[in-house]
C-alpha cells in the first residue's frame, strides 16, 4: 500500500491521505455491504436518553462495540440477529499491520454509515481495556469535517477534512482525546451507492 506523506497532526495523531487507492476503495466498500447482509446496519441508541444514533452501525470482528440505554460495551453477538459478528476482512487487517506499532491484532472493527444529514458528537473512545494500542481509522465514500481536541472537552481544537481512502491513527497521549464528525459533504464522492461515508475504526478491545 502507499505509505506516502503521513501527517503528523499531533503527538500520536497520524494521516495517510490517500492510503487506499481508488479501486482499493471499491473492494473495500463492497466487500462491507456483502457482509452487512448477515449483519445488517441498525441505528443504536444513546445511553441514557435513547434518543437514536443518525449514524448507523454494524461491526466485524470478535467483538463488537455497542450503544444502548444501559451504556456502551462489546459483546460478541449482533443486538439484532444475535448471530456472531463476520470476521475482520484481511483487507482491513493490513492498514493495522502496517500503521499501528502494536503487536496483537484487532478485536473489533467498528463500520460507521453515514447517508444525508449524519454526523457524530464529540466523543471519547475509552470503553477498551487496552489503551496501549492505537485505534486505525479509514474513511470512504464522501468527505467529513473531523474536529478533535485534547483530553477533556476544553480547550483548543482542530479540524482536518477526511476524505475518501484516508487512514487515521489516534494513540499514544491521544489515545484518549475528544473527535466527532461536525459535518459529512454530501456528494463530494460517488464512491458509495446511494451516497454518504462509511468510517470503520479498528481497536485492540482486550489486554493480551
Ligand atoms: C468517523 N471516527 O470518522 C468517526 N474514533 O466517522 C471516530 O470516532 C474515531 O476516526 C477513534 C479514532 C479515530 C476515529
Ligand atoms: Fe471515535
Amino acid at each position: 500500500m502507499a505509505m506516502v506523506r503521513p501527517l503528523q497532526l499531533a503527538a500520536g495523531v497520524t494521516l495517510w491521505r490517500e492510503y487506499f487507492a481508488r479501486p482499493v476503495q471499491q473492494e473495500i466498500v463492497e466487500t462491507v455491504m456483502r457482509l452487512a447482509q448477515s449483519a445488517p446496519f441498525y441505528r443504536p441508541l444513546m445511553p441514557k436518553t435513547a434518543n437514536p444514533f443518525s449514524v448507523e452501525e454494524t461491526n466485524f470482528g470478535p467483538l463488537g462495540w455497542l450503544a444502548e440505554p444501559g451504556g456502551y460495551r462489546y459483546a460478541p453477538q449482533h443486538p439484532v440477529t444475535g448471530e456472531p459478528w463476520p470476521a475482520i476482512p484481511d483487507m482491513l487487517i493490513e492498514p493495522w499491520r502496517s500503521v499501528a506499532p502494536f503487536p496483537q491484532p484487532p478485536e473489533c472493527c467498528l463500520v460507521n454509515l453515514y447517508r444525508a444529514g449524519a454526523k457524530m458528537g464529540a466523543h471519547q473512545d475509552r470503553d477498551e481495556d487496552e489503551l496501549g494500542a492505537p485505534v486505525v481509522s479509514v474513511s470512504l465514500g464522501d468527505d467529513a469535517v473531523f474536529r478533535f481536541g485534547g483530553v477533556t472537552r476544553k480547550g483548543p481544537t482542530q479540524t482536518v477534512k477526511l476524505s475518501s481512502g484516508d487512514v487515521l491513527t489516534f494513540g499514544g497521549p491521544s489515545r484518549l482525546m475528544f473527535h466527532g464528525i461536525a459535518r459529512v459533504i454530501a456528494a463530494s464522492s460517488d464512491l458509495v451507492h446511494g451516497g454518504g461515508r462509511i468510517n470503520l475504526t479498528l481497536r485492540r478491545v482486550t489486554k493480551a
